[in-house]
């Protein structure tokens, strides 16, 4: 039987409470915020991420800037990297106003609530730059436990930098998933390159049409994939910032750039300011091994 689509709760109104923001959490895994961030900072991020695809002559001509339109003959002929091109994703990488968006108050706020205790910002931010087309493929069911590993009370927040309806790619999350324990996996393609492998349960995925500004958060147990971009040449662009309890244990992965497409000094150097470089290293950190069996475990098979 199909399911009626259902959206995201809003949890605004639930921020100054955090009793019962921590009850909406374990009971649904998920936490929307309707406006939570003010859209001029994401504009100015997304206008910096579109220059950069600009310089790359990966724009279409005519269009304006901040549409985010591609010229698809251009992809064609990019050789794919993490749904864009190396040299894009080092320059979204390097971008200042990128990488100090994840210590926005806003977004703090939202986990120290959560928390009750100091928050630790993963430094490994994500920019997803999902060029339209077979290049930007949605990325598969996943929960981020097996990628981040650490602590299962790591917290992603996940939201477009732009207005994003549920045709240009946004995020789904399967209702109740953070119940079920950690979940069987295939290779797959997309982000990430694993997908779990769902029991055939009438599963139920959320979704909604974001607007500029929206964060969706979730635990590293809640199963989310992405959904495909089927407007044509719009690229989809969004970030992945992670959170947890400064002393929960953190793997030491978590403390490198993204995909290790540069080291921190590569980043750094041409920032006009020093005070969030490096930030995690005068905190008390417990850093715990990597452990691939985590990857390839089966508590959850059908
Ligand atoms: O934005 C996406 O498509 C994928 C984000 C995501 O699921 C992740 O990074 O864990």
């Amino acid at each position: 039987m199909k399911h009626p689509i259902e959206s995201y709760e809003n949890a605004m109104d639930l921020l100054s409470d955090p009793a019962q923001l921590k009850i909406k959490a374990d009971a649904d895994g998920y936490l929307f915020f309707k406006g939570l961030l003010p859209p001029a900072s994401l504009l100015e991020v997304r206008r910096q991420i579109l220059e950069i695809l600009d310089r790359h002559g990966l724009l279409e001509k005519q269009a304006e800037i901040l549409d985010g339109r591609m010229d698809l003959s251009k992809i064609a002929q990019c050789v794919p990297f993490e749904g864009c091109t190396l040299d894009v994703y080092k320059a979204v990488q390097r971008l200042e106003s990128f990488q100090r968006l994840s210590h926005h108050p806003d977004l703090i706020r939202v986990y120290q609530a959560l928390f009750g205790t100091e928050v630790l910002p993963h430094p490994r931010n994500i920019a997803r730059v999902l060029f339209p087309g077979p290049q930007g493929r949605a990325t598969p069911p996943h929960q981020d436990y097996i990628h981040i590993q650490g602590t299962q009370q790591t917290w992603t927040a996940w939201f477009p930098l732009g207005n994003c309806p549920v045709e240009l790619g946004g995020l789904s999350v399967l209702k109740e998933s953070h119940r079920e324990g950690i979940f069987a996996v295939r290779g797959a393609e997309g982000a990430g390159g694993l997908e779990t492998i769902l029991c055939d349960k009438g599963n139920h995925w959320l979704k909604a049409d974001f607007e500029v500004g929206d964060v969706l958060t979730f635990t590293s147990t809640t199963v989310h994939r992405g959904l495909p971009n089927q407007m044509g040449n719009l690229v989809r662009i969004s970030c992945d910032f992670r959170y947890q309890p400064l002393q929960e244990p953190i793997e030491k992965q978590s403390l490198l750039p993204h995909g290790q497409v540069l080291t921190w000094e590569e980043i750094y150097k041409d920032w006009k300011r020093a005070d969030l470089q490096y930030y995690w290293e005068n905190k008390p950190l417990e850093i715990s091994p990597w452990d691939e069996s985590i990857r390839w475990q089966k508590e959850r098979i059908c």
